[in-house]
């Protein structure tokens, strides 16, 4: 059977926000009453973009302290200090621009070549216990640089600083991604998640993670998308281009859902960029 959300629904969410129920726990309750997560997580979102936010989660919220690129008023090419980069897409919930003309090949070539003798089978942070582990759902290799380690990287991260509105200090290192043929980075979200053990520890240096720029260093011949899939959206990786998003809060309702497709053909090089909300130091 369809399901829709109805004016009904709608009104009832309203309720439940500004009475102080988490859009998270109402997410829950939508799922456990049998209505399919997809269009729960649409629906609270929805809420939330028209300002339905509960007192709570008002005061919780990013929205209005996050990186932001300046695309509000139209323009289409953006002052990004020592160059102009261009707005290829904009999505408005969840955040979402495309941006061309971020980095030159020279540029994507000197990364690659200063990350490629560091490369190691890249990790994600453990479930159950403090610390990284490899994980099947990420078949790529990568290291991270320094904040302004080389030279080249120093200028790109006061590029983006400037693009994104965001200060260069709140900026985790680069991470360098490789995938060849087959690898892949299945969805995930890049926040912390409150539930992990070693969230808390995290948060310490710098607080949650707010925005994600993610640059691509070559064109693979086939594949290697960064997808969407709650907004069925699919960034191809085009050298010199990037796709940014932000999340206002660490949870399923900033539709910030997103994984690297698989490289059918060739090979794929990324450079991340992982903003947070405070001072990485
Ligand atoms: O390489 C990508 O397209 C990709 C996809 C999802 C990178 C990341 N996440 C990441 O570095 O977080
Ligand atoms: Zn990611």
């Amino acid at each position: 059977m369809t399901q829709y959300i109805t004016p009904d629904l709608r009104r009832w969410l309203k309720e439940q926000l500004q009475s102080g129920v988490k859009a998270t726990d109402l997410v829950i309750s939508m799922t456990q009453a049998g209505w399919e997560r997809k269009l729960a997580l649409q629906a609270v979102a929805e809420l939330k973009i028209d300002g339905w936010f509960g007192k709570k989660e008002e005061a919780n919220s990013l929205a209005g302290k996050l990186p932001e690129p300046a695309v509000g008023d139209g323009r289409c090419l953006l002052d990004a200090g020592d160059r102009e980069v261009s707005v290829l897409a904009t999505v408005q919930h969840p955040r979402v621009v495309v941006f061309g003309n971020l980095l030159s090949a020279e540029e994507c070539r000197a990364i690659i070549d200063a990350a490629t003798p560091r490369m190691q089978r890249s990790e994600t942070v453990s479930e159950k216990s403090v610390g990284s582990e490899v994980n099947v759902a990420r078949t790529s290799r990568g290291m991270f640089f320094e904040r302004g380690e080389t030279d080249v990287i120093a200028r790109l991260e006061a590029r983006i600083a400037r693009l994104v509105n965001w200060p260069v200090e709140n900026g985790e290192g680069v991470q360098v991604l490789n995938y060849q043929p087959g690898a892949e980075y299945q969805p995930h979200y890049d926040y912390f998640d409150a539930r992990h053990a070693s969230t808390g520890s995290i948060l310490k240096r710098g607080g949650q993670r707010v925005g994600t720029l993610v640059m691509y260093l070559n064109t693979p011949k086939r594949g290697g998308a960064t997808t969407f899939p709650d907004i069925k959206m699919a960034v191809q990786p085009i050298q010199g281009q990037a796709v940014f998003f932000s999340y206002a809060t660490p949870d399923p309702s900033s539709l910030t859902l997103h994984g690297g497709a698989p490289v059918l053909e060739g090979e794929k090089w990324v450079a991340t960029k992982w903003l947070r909300q405070g001072r990485f130091e």
